[in-house]
């Protein structure tokens, strides 16, 4: 039996370790803590895990990590160098950060925003037309989820598109790749969409800087990381009236605090962290598929590049 050691924060081990035994009845999934033999374990499946887990398990070679960002294991000091890591490459979150995104596009494009501030004041008052081939998306990040993401919202006739470190030719989404590109693909940005990895060059891009590149009354939605975005700055160019809205579902500390004005920002909306989320059974699949994978010598994919930072 292959043992493997869970670690799921501040979820419930139950339902992940009752999807593995009934997919892959040959692998021993235990709840980190319910472990006697840690030496005889090899494979770590883990959401956000702790350093006294990795001090724990020594013998470790592989961590599959339970969702697609990998950040808070490669900002885990105790993670050792040789071990090997793997991030979900679907586990239903794609389809989930379609409708989210589809959901808030459609929000802003069709004027809802506006017209909840009118119901509140019984003001009865079309809003002028707007060809969707008018309104500009920019996804940031092209990778498992904002490939999908992206050509999923040209079934809006939206003009759609994306920014990466290399190029791609996606059907329907322009590409701008590169930093040299950023600034272009934000001026045609009409509601920025953000679905990119966190690392050290990533961090804090939605700053005043970049946003301020956006044309008058863009909107910004984050399902990144919270750390992506600088919220003072947010907040200003908000106040200021550059910009017309902000949908939020990732933060710096979650959960976000009661006492944080974002909160009662009119022109902010938020979600807990619930864009997407990892399903039992295709993570499950992916996971199983992946370790016998590896227990035949093979290479499978979904392995993070350490030295990219996803
Ligand atoms: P991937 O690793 O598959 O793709 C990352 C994309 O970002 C790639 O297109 C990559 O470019 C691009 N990128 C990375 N760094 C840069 C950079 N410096 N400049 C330009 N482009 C860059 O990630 P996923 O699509 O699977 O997930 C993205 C993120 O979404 C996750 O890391 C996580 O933070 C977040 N997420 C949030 C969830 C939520 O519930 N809110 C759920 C799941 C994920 P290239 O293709 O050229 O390498
Ligand atoms: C993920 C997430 O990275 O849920 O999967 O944020």
């Amino acid at each position: 039996m292959t043992a493997c050691a869970l670690f799921t924060a501040n979820d419930s081990p139950a339902p992940w370790q009752e999807e593995f035994n009934r997919q892959f009845p040959h692998l021993k999934v235990q709840d980190w803590q319910q472990v006697s033999h840690s030496e005889e374990v090899k494979f770590g499946i883990v959401w956000k895990p702790t350093t006294d887990f990795f001090k724990r398990f020594a013998n470790l070679t592989t961590v599959f990590n339970l969702g697609a960002g990998v950040d808070a294991i490669l900002t885990n000091p105790a993670v050792p160098k040789h071990i090997t890591i793997y991030r979900i490459e679907d586990g239903g979150i794609a389809a989930q950060m379609q409708q989210y995104f589809s959901y808030f596009i459609l929000h802003y494009f069709r004027n809802m925003d506006l017209y909840q501030q009118q119901q509140a004041q019984q003001q009865w008052q079309v809003q002028p037309f707007k060809a969707a081939a008018n309104f500009r998306v920019g996804v940031l990040g092209l990778g498992q989820l904002g490939d999908q993401v992206a050509q999923h919202l040209n079934n809006f006739g939206v003009d759609v598109a994306g920014w990466s470190r290399s190029e791609k030719h996606l059907p329907g989404v322009s590409n701008y790749a590169g930093p040299q590109n950023l600034d272009a693909f934000l001026k045609r940005t009409d509601a920025l969409c953000c679905l990119l990895p966190l690392t050290p060059d990533t961090h804090g891009i939605l700053k005043h800087q970049t946003m301020r590149q956006l044309p008058k009354g863009a909107v910004v939605i984050n399902a990144g990381r919270g750390e992506h975005l600088v919220v003072p700055d947010l907040l200003n160019l908000l106040d200021q009236g550059h910009m017309r809205g902000a949908v939020l579902d990732v933060f710096e500390d979650e959960p976000l605090a009661k006492k944080n004005s974002l909160w009662q920002h009119p022109k902010v909306i938020i979600t807990p962290h619930s864009s997407a989320q990892s399903e039992y059974e295709p993570c499950v699949a992916s996971i199983g598929n992946t370790i016998t994978a590896i227990n035949l010598g093979q290479s499978p994919s979904g392995l993070v590049d350490r030295s990219k930072g996803y």
